[in-house]
């Protein structure tokens, strides 16, 4: 018994000294990589609501209005853009989420005092509370939300968006993708009873602007959503807590955020937005309001603007696809500016009106070479090329940057050029 005795004496004391030691060393090192500094670092670190590791810096760029200053290092903007070029998957986390507000803060609403108007042409105009709202049926589906303005090389961020240095986010960030949950539209409807005089909804928002968006009944009987959820949890402020439109599909302008009012007309309002920045001006000098239906379009967002490429040898292209169309059924990638074209690979599940991502295998010879990637839609349309969108509204490729114009949505195919040296730049060219 002694000398076992002795040995585990001698056991702890060694123990002890090792500890010691153990201890002394880590003083002497950073103290983030000891255990003291991991749980300081922890302790900054809510468990309650989790966050990102502190190496992952994606973030969205912008700004509030056209009017606020220009952030550090970012050209002046109206809204922030979603990083899309360091998305993966097919979902936008919801503090990634693009952002436009017209210049106006989330407004901060308390949920147990907001409320739901439903009134106009309807057999009984009613108030719905957010609990009110919850006692319905719900449903949660994945859908992309785009601003018109995604990509488009005119308006008073355009030049930024045809530069060389352009990134995805420049170029696309615009778009995003979330599971939304929330009660039909039309279930509210049929319960406040529609009158058939009733043609269009406007909605209205609760922040000082007010915005507000015409929309017609069959779409508001159709797909559209109150919604109060956004990936899981409470929708964002920046996205319209506590309850938005969600007009699957359609231009963003439609799904009005802080949703307080919803009136059953017969004539759309000609709102302030929908009716001055938002139609596009026609070469006859006349403008196309309400448009409605965003068009197929992809984006690779690996490799893309701004990137580089670390030598020769295989590389997965990797994008995202959608159409307002509903499903998008087929995407084709070329590597040899458009030459050949092959259908990629289809790599998340295929939701109508939701972003898909793409994937391509690619060998690179290390050689100059632009990238491109196209889809067509389930109602057959196809992603043109700048020169097929131009022929389409009837102008030359250099109208919608000579005119600062577009006479609808640009969802023309981007070229991302990859050069001898792997770095990877905006080729898009009119
Ligand atoms: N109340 C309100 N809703 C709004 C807007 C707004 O300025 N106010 N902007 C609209 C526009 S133009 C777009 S593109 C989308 C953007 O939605 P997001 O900020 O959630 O990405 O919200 C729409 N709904
Ligand atoms: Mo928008």
């Amino acid at each position: 018994m002694k000398p076992k005795d002795s040995g585990r004496r001698r056991f702890l004391k060694n123990g002890a000294a090792l500890a010691g030691l153990a201890i002394g060393a880590a003083s002497a090192t950073r103290a983030d990589d000891t255990p003291a500094g991991n749980s300081a670092a922890r302790a900054t670190d809510t468990h309650s609501y989790g966050q990102r590791s502190r190496y992952e810096t994606s973030a969205r760029l912008g700004a509030m209005g056209l009017y606020d200053p220009a952030p550090a290092g970012y050209h002046r903007d109206f809204g922030y853009r979603n990083p899309i070029q360091d998305s993966v998957g097919y979902i936008t986390p919801a503090p990634l989420h693009f952002v436009i507000a017209h210049g106006y803060e989330p407004p901060d609403i308390d949920p147990a005092e907001h409320h739901l108007l439903i009134h106009g042409l309807v057999d009984t105009p009613l108030i719905f509370s957010l609990d009110d709202l919850k006692r319905f049926p719900s449903v949660t589906r994945a859908h992309f939300l785009e601003c018109n303005a995604n990509g488009a090389p005119a308006g008073p961020t355009g030049q930024y968006r045809i530069a060389p240095t352009a990134t995805a986010q420049d170029t696309h960030g615009f778009t995003s993708c979330s599971l939304w949950t929330g009660v039909p539209l039309s279930t509210i409807l049929k319960h406040v009873g529609v009158k058939a005089e009733a043609k269009w909804i406007i909605g209205e928002g609760s922040e000082k602007g007010k915005h507000t968006k015409s929309i017609p009944i069959e779409k508001a009987m159709d797909d559209v959503l109150i919604a109060y959820g956004q990936n899981g949890e409470a929708l964002r402020p920046q996205q319209g807590y506590p309850i938005r439109l969600l007009v699957p599909g359609w231009e963003g302008i439609n799904n009005v955020k802080w949703l307080r009012k919803i009136k059953l007309v017969e004539e759309p309002y000609m709102g302030m937005w929908e009716s001055t920045k938002y139609p596009s001006l026609r070469p006859d000098g006349l403008s196309r309001w309400f448009q409605f239906q965003m068009g197929p379009r992809t984006v690779i967002t690996r490799p893309s603007g701004g990137q580089k490429l670390n030598g020769p040898g295989f590389y997965e292209i990797s994008g995202l696809a959608w159409s307002g169309g509903g499903l998008v059924r087929s995407i084709e990638v070329s590597t040899d500016n458009g030459k050949t074209w092959r259908e990629a690979e289809i790599q998340s599940p295929v939701y109508p009106k939701a972003h898909v991502r793409f994937g391509f295998g690619w060998d690179w010879n290390g050689e100059e070479t632009i990238l491109q990637s196209r889809c067509t839609d389930e109602v057959g349309e196809r992603q043109p090329s700048v020169v097929e969108l131009a022929k389409f509204w009837k102008v030359e490729p250099d109208f919608f940057i000579k005119t600062g114009t577009i006479p609808g949505h640009f969802n023309a195919i981007q070229p991302w050029k990859v050069n001898p040296d792997g770095s990877v730049q905006n080729a898009i060219s009119f």
